[in-house]
């Protein structure tokens, strides 16, 4: 037995399992767990999420909880953490359609993007997985960004590279409900050209236009999606080795499978951008996940306006969100060629990423810790309308630069 773990164990919450006897009681605890309350999703009753005690995890089916634990977690108990029912997940208040907007690009200017831009660092080298519903992967300005997984043939039903993954050319689906749309998605294509549209085919400004992307999906076209999707989605994104994870989505139950995979993301030192949601709310006592899980490796992010305020439907938190970034009359790309411009949190957040990707190019050795470092330390603050976040103030592309150079030689 593992001393420092038992220790851990008396003196912390959690690691109860690794000090003394594993049952299948305390790793899964089915009694009263199944039912749907103000923030713990409707349980799927026959598919559990299942962590490994080497960090991984898995989605695994059974016909029944009984069956579940005599059949497949009492003779794989010493490797099995915890056990979790996976769960519906409701996606709060999608972000707004625009049918016009008042400017294209004052999002990517207000953040400073092109002074990165004129000393030459694009996000070039860098991968961030856009953990959301389906990206069109064929727009013309998305297509070229695309990080294509070099060792899979397509469409042969064989794991070529050994990566775990069938046919992860482009990236891959976790969308795991069999009714549901795969054609590509506003809200996931939207946010992926905020990130890295290539502004040399078409109107819209990437924030870090040769950043690459990785689609990893698990948000239905219906706006459904699961907890064990999102977290297969989230340890894809890993695999596939992106320095950043967007993940532009909240609502997810109380429980402890996805914040044990966001310190998973934690320790591989990959930094995750999380939207702060649209509901108008504090989230330091309304609190929301992932937005409010405030780990060292987060970056949750409220939406800023035309005018550099905070927006009306913005969440915020003087502790638990970190800044803003613009995320009203956003135009970005959408399926089939198109355009569009988008309201909310869902926008802001990718403009932090795509500014992590910038500053990332600029100094490649950097930690996510230092990325982080240098975009919360060079906010701009405006006396009288500080935004309601930890930082006090919106992201600026420029003094971060400056910043990080500093701190990384
Ligand atoms: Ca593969
Ligand atoms: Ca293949």
């Amino acid at each position: 037995m593992d001393v420092r773990k038992c220790l851990s164990a008396f003196f912390g919450l959690f690691l109860l399992s690794s000090c003394g006897k594993k049952t299948t009681a305390n790793v899964f605890s089915d009694s009263g767990n199944i039912a749907a309350s103000a923030c713990s999703g409707q349980a799927i009753e026959n598919k559990f999420i299942v962590q490994w005690e080497d960090g991984r995890f898995t989605v695994e089916s059974a016909r029944t909880a009984a069956e579940f634990k005599e059949n497949f977690i009492q003779p794989n108990l010493e490797k099995i953490k915890t056990v979790e029912y996976d769960r519906v997940m409701q996606f709060n208040q999608p972000a707004k359609i625009l049918s016009s907007g008042a400017a294209d690009d004052w999002g990517q200017k207000m953040s400073h993007a092109d002074s990165a831009w004129n000393q030459g660092f694009f996000g070039q080298g860098i991968k961030v997985a856009i953990v959301d519903s389906f990206v069109d992967i064929n727009h013309p300005q998305i297509a070229p960004r695309i990080a294509i997984n070099q060792g899979e043939i397509p469409g042969n039903g064989i794991d070529d590279d050994g990566n775990g993954y069938i046919d992860d050319y482009y990236g891959a689906s976790f969308v795991s409900s069999p009714s549901a749309s795969v054609n590509p998605s506003a809200h996931g294509t939207h946010v992926a050209g905020i990130i890295a549209a290539d502004s040399s085919k078409g109107p819209v400004f990437g924030m870090a236009p040769q950043a690459e992307i990785i689609p990893a999906q698990f948000i239905s076209n219906d706006g459904g999606g699961s907890l064990g999707d999102a977290i297969m989605a989230l340890q894809y994104a890993a695999v596939r080795g992106a320095k950043i994870i967007n993940a532009s989505w909240g609502g997810a139950p109380c429980v402890s499978s996805l914040k044990n995979q966001f310190e998973e993301l934690e320790k591989k030192g990959i930094l995750v951008i999380v939207a702060a949601g649209n509901d108008g709310q504090d989230i330091d006592y309304t609190p929301e996940y992932p937005a409010a899980f405030n780990l060292s490796n987060q970056i949750t992010v409220a939406a800023s306006s035309v005018s550099d305020f905070m927006t009306s439907w913005s969440n915020s938190g003087f502790k638990l969100v970190q800044v803003a970034a613009p995320g009203e009359s956003i135009l970005s790309t959408t399926p089939n060629n198109g355009t569009a411009y988008m309201d909310g949190t869902s926008m802001a957040a990718p403009f932090v990423s795509g500014a992590a990707a910038l500053l990332w190019s600029a100094k490649p050795k950097a930690t996510a810790t230092q990325i982080r470092q240098a975009i919360l330390h060079s906010v701009d603050i405006f006396p009288g309308h500080e935004f309601k976040v930890s930082t006090h103030g919106r992201i600026n592309v420029q003094k971060a630069l400056i910043y990080l150079q500093q701190i990384v030689p």
